[in-house]
C-alpha cells in the first residue's frame, strides 16, 4: 500500500493517491475528517489552522463505504487559496505587485531549495516544503488505519515533551495502558498529563511572547499486533528500517527512537532486554524496553516509536539571511506562521506508522481482500497459540 501526494501549501487542494490497498475495507469519510481534525488542533497553531477546516473528499477505489481494490483517491481543499488565486495562479503572468521571498529562512528549505531549482522566489519551494502537505498524508493513511483496526490493530500518539518541559513518565516503556486516550485527546496538547499539559503551553506561549519557536518530542504506540511482522533476513524486510525512514520523511522530524531508544546504549544487556515469558497460551515480554521490536519483527509488545521535532523555521525574531536580490546581509523573512506544531506531528507520525505496519500485514497475509487476508491471519494466530501449548 503506497501513497503519493500533491498540492501547494496556498494552491486549491491537495491531493493523496493510495495504490495497493485491498479490496473490501471499510472507509468512512468521519473517521478521515476526525483524524485531520486532530491533525490541525494543538495549542500553539497559528492563524492558518482559524481558515482551514479539513474535510476529505474520496473521489475513486470506494464504493458504498468499501475499497474496490483500486487506487483510492484524497482530496482536502485549502480554504486559504481563495486569498491566493493571484499569487497562486496556475497559469497567466505573475501580478505586477507580486513579492517575491528573497529572503530565505534558516532551517527550512527556502535556499536550498531555491539553489537546486533556479528560481528567484523561494516562495516555488516552500509552497510544496510546507507541512501542510502532511494533511494530505493523514487523509491516505485514514485507508491504512481502516483496514489495520479490521485486523485489531490501534495506533495513537502523545507529546512526550515541548521545548524542555518533559512529562514525567516512571517507566516510559511501561503498559501503554499507563495514559487513556481520553486523557490524550481532551489535551490541547495531547500530553496525557494535565500538569504536564499546563507547563507546556505556557512555555508556546512564552516562546510566542519572545518571537520563538518549539520543537520537542512525541510517541507513537501500536496495539494488537502479531509476531512476527517485518523480517529479519534482509535489511528492507526489517521494520526498523521501515519505521526510521517512514517517520523521518515527516517534515522537521530529526530523530526516531525505538524502544528504550538511545538509553539502550547506556544500560547494560540485563536492563535492556525483555525475559520472555508465557501468559495463558501467549508468549510474552515481562517488560517493553524494546518497543514491541526484536531482530527486526514486531514481538507482540506495543509498538512504541519516539520521535523529535526541531523548532519551526519561520521566527518573528527572525535569524540573519541573505537578500537574493541584493546579496546583503538580511532578516530572515517574518511570516504568520505556527509557534509549536509538535501535536500535529504526532497525528501525521500516526499515520506514518500505519502504512508500514498495513504493509508488513499485506506482505504476510496477502494483499488482494480483506477476507481473505483475516482468514490467513486467524489461521495464523491458530498457530501461535498451537506453538506455546
Ligand atoms: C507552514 C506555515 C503555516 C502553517 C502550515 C505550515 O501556514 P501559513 O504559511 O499558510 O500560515 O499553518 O501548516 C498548515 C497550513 C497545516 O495545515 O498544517 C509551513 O511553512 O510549513
Amino acid at each position: 500500500m503506497q501513497y503519493i501526494t500533491a498540492g501547494e501549501s496556498h494552491g486549491p487542494c491537495l491531493t493523496a493517491i493510495v495504490s495497493g490497498v485491498p479490496a473490501g475495507v471499510p472507509l468512512s469519510a468521519e473517521q478521515i475528517n476526525s483524524d485531520l481534525a486532530r491533525r490541525q488542533s494543538g495549542y500553539g497553531r497559528g492563524g492558518r489552522q482559524t481558515i482551514e477546516r479539513d474535510q476529505v473528499q474520496v473521489t475513486s477505489g470506494v464504493r458504498f463505504g468499501k475499497t474496490l481494490g483500486t487506487p483510492v483517491t484524497l482530496t482536502v481543499a485549502n480554504r486559504d487559496w481563495q486569498n491566493w488565486t493571484d499569487r497562486m495562479a496556475v497559469f497567466g503572468e505573475a501580478p505586477a505587485d507580486l513579492v517575491r521571498e528573497v529572503t530565505p529562512r534558516p532551517g527550512h528549505a527556502d535556499l536550498v531549495g531555491a539553489l537546486k531549482t533556479n528560481v528567484d522566489d523561494c516562495r516555488n519551494i516552500l509552497e510544496r516544503a510546507s507541512a501542510r502537505e502532511t494533511a494530505a498524508r493523514v487523509a491516505a493513511a485514514g485507508v491504512a488505519r481502516e483496514f489495520l483496526a479490521e485486523l485489531g490493530v490501534e495506533v495513537y500518539s502523545y507529546v512526550t515533551s515541548i521545548g524542555d518541559v518533559r512529562l514525567p513518565e516512571d517507566d516510559p516503556m511501561g503498559s501503554a495502558a499507563d495514559y487513556t486516550l481520553l486523557d490524550i485527546e481532551t489535551s490541547e496538547v495531547r500530553c496525557p498529563s494535565p500538569a504536564a499539559s499546563k507547563a507546556m503551553m505556557a512555555a508556546i506561549d512564552k516562546a510566542k511572547k519572545a518571537g520563538e519557536s518549539l520543537g520537542g518530542t512525541f510517541r507513537v504506540v501500536a496495539t494488537g499486533l502479531v509476531p512476527g511482522l517485518g523480517g529479519y533476513a534482509s535489511a528492507a524486510e526489517r521494520l526498523t528500517s521501515q519505521l526510521g525512514a517512514a517517520v523521518l520523511s515527516i517534515p522537521a522530524i530529526k530523530g526516531v527512537e525505538l524502544g528504550l531508544g538511545f538509553e539502550a546504549a547506556v544500560r547494560p544487556g540485563s536492563r535492556v532486554h525483555d525475559p520472555i515469558a508465557l501468559d495463558g497460551g501467549e508468549f510474552v515480554r515481562t517488560s517493553n524496553n524494546a518497543g514491541g521490536l526484536e531482530g527486526g519483527m514486531t514481538n507482540g509488545m506495543p509498538l512504541v516509536v519516539t520521535a523529535a521535532m526541531k523548532p519551526i523555521p519561520t521566527l518573528m525574531q527572525p535569524l540573519g539571511t541573505v537578500d537574493l536580490d541584493t546579496l546583503e546581509p538580511a532578516e530572515a523573512s517574518r511570516e504568520r506562521s505556527d509557534v509549536c506544531a509538535v501535536p500535529a506531528a504526532a497525528v501525521v507520525a500516526e499515520g506514518e506508522v500505519a502504512f508500514v505496519l498495513a504493509n508488513a500485514y499485506l506482505a504476510a497475509f496477502g494483499s488482494t481482500c480483506l477476507a481473505d487476508i483475516k482468514a490467513n491471519l486467524r489461521q495464523y494466530k491458530q498457530r501461535l497459540r498451537g506453538f506455546a501449548r
